[in-house]
């Protein structure tokens, strides 16, 4: 898309809620009243719905269904996050793009969002299918002043984000199931993977990996997600905005980690309890060593699981698989 048009959409974006003339355009642009005419035609033969009033001016009132840098600002209600967005239709995976822009001093909040992942990743290089238009992949580029070793915080941090953005809405009620899973009716919609570079407990950047399934059919999961994998479109039969998503995520991300920087973690332990699955309950634990079952009797402060070792004592398990 042509410059002069990206910086129309912003223009006309920027005033969403008022007309802004033929003639203050044209001076913005630099280009004559007859361009700028032109330049609005082909807009909306895009999908953009654009009003012309005489007297008033241009204003925009609808974006087309694809997500553009220009569709997620539009409307989104945050004062940092995500103002600066890369989209992309399809990379390898948000999470490599977001390392090069953090390496290059991209600035805290900066978001990268792909309508395709063909290598998209979970911990430990677990593959994470990321079908094209069917979910929102994304990564958020964070610089924390907070020391290094808090960092898994921000998985949490973050998983309690999302339960809050799902259970706004009256048919989902999500559960998170440490450390990193979101569940609806017992099967994942949502990973997060957090990376970090740091040095001497100081941290350079945070990468915020979030993959949420929204549109996905039976038929978009593979044979091996289908017995435990689902997507918002299929927990409600309900066809869901990813745009609109993506804009409550931020927004609610923003919220909760500026929280987070000014209060501490207590408040997030204590949400991330609320949602937290099989708290209280015995579950299976899998480390690299061993295996048993225990209570999962909630997280501590660095973001541990705790439980009873299968000698009886009170232990923290930083990395284990959980089933039930
Ligand atoms: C995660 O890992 O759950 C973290 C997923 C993070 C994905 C985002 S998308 C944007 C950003 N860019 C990336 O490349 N990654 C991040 P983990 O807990 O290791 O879970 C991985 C396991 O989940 C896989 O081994 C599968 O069993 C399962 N899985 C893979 N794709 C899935 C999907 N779309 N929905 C549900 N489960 C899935």
């Amino acid at each position: 898309m042509s410059s002069t048009r990206n910086k129309l959409i912003e223009i006309l974006a920027l005033n969403n809620d008022g007309y802004i003339s033929g003639q203050a355009i044209s001076d913005k642009l630099q280009i004559s009243r007859s361009a700028v005419w032109k330049h609005m035609k082909e807009l909306e033969k895009d999908g953009y719905k654009i009003e012309g009033k005489s007297n008033k001016g241009y204003r925009i009132i609808g974006f087309p269904n694809k997500l553009s840098e220009n569709t997620i600002t539009w409307g989104l209600d945050s004062k940092w996050l995500g103002k600066n967005i890369i989209h992309k239709e399809s990379t390898s995976s948000t999470q490599t793009i977001a390392h090069e822009h953090a390496r290059n001093q991209a600035p805290n909040g900066t978001v990268i969002i792909a309508d395709e992942q063909t290598d998209g990743r979970g911990r430990i290089n677990r593959n994470w299918d990321s079908t094209k238009e069917k979910g929102i992949w994304m990564s958020i580029i964070l610089r924390p002043e907070i020391p290094a070793h808090h960092a898994p915080q921000l998985t949490l941090l973050t998983a309690t984000v999302l339960a809050d953005v799902l259970s706004s809405y009256p048919l989902l009620q999500p559960q998170i199931k440490w450390p990193n899973d979101i569940l609806l009716n017992g099967k994942k919609c949502a990973g997060i993977l957090t990376e970090m570079q740091a040095e001497q407990d100081q941290i350079w950047y945070v990468i915020i990996g979030i993959g949420l399934n929204v549109k996905h059919t039976r038929e978009d999961l593979s044979e091996e997600l289908r017995h435990r994998a689902t997507s918002l479109g299929m927990e409600t039969e309900k066809d869901w905005s990813i745009q609109e998503l993506i804009q409550k995520i931020l927004a609610t991300f923003e919220k909760t980690y500026e929280l987070y920087l000014e209060r501490g973690f207590g408040e997030i332990k204590e949400k991330w309890e609320h949602y937290g699955f099989k708290i209280g309950k015995e579950v299976n634990i899998k480390t690299m060593k061993e295996e048993w079952k225990a209570p999962f009797l909630g997280i501590a402060e660095d973001g541990a699981m705790l439980t009873i070792s299968k000698d009886g004592h009170n232990q923290r398990i930083y990395s284990a698989e959980i089933s039930w």
